[in-house]
């Protein structure tokens, strides 16, 4: 299964936090980097803090999607993730996007990212490594880039 990944960080040293989740999804039992994006700066959205380093990843999974969410958490407490509030700064972020073409609403999960059809951050990465790629009920996310084009986000080298 191809999963995406979103990952985000605006604590700390946010680039290489990105970088290091990157080589830790490769590591994760069950899990293989397939593809990674660049590193993108993003505009905080609905959130505070210094800009954000964003990129996206397609694991190559046979983990199912609510044990490859808990490897995404295990990851995120390894870079000493803290929640004191909604949208918080912080030093690792990952989010799971979508799981091949499924719908999956639990209370614990809802694939595909119930906002990530409204995020640049999101989708602007995605694109660089699929650029074909279909969002469950939304549609394709080339189609839907158009719609965010006033937030603010800059491809690093
Ligand atoms: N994540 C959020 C809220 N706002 N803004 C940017 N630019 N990048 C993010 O990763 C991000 C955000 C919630 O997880
Ligand atoms: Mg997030
Ligand atoms: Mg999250």
């Amino acid at each position: 299964m191809i999963a995406y990944v979103g990952i985000g960080a605006n604590l700390g040293d946010a680039r290489a936090n990105v970088r290091d989740a990157l080589m830790r999804l490769d590591a994760y039992p069950g899990c293989r980097l397939s593809r990674a994006s660049g590193c993108w700066r993003t505009a905080p959205i609905d959130s505070s803090g210094d800009d954000y380093i964003n990129a996206v990843a397609a694991v190559d999974t046979g983990l199912d999607a609510h044990a490859l969410l808990a490897a995404l958490m295990d990851i995120e407490q390894a870079h000493g993730r803290e929640r004191p509030y909604r949208n918080a700064p912080r030093t690792l972020d990952l989010d799971l996007l979508l799981y091949g073409d499924a719908s999956i609403d639990t209370p614990t999960l809802a694939v595909p990212h119930p906002r990530m059809h409204a995020r640049a951050f999101v989708l602007a990465p995605l694109l660089e490594i699929a650029p074909d790629a279909v969002i469950p009920g939304r549609g394709r996310a080339a189609d839907l880039l158009p719609g965010v084009a006033d937030q603010a986000i800059v491809r690093l080298d």
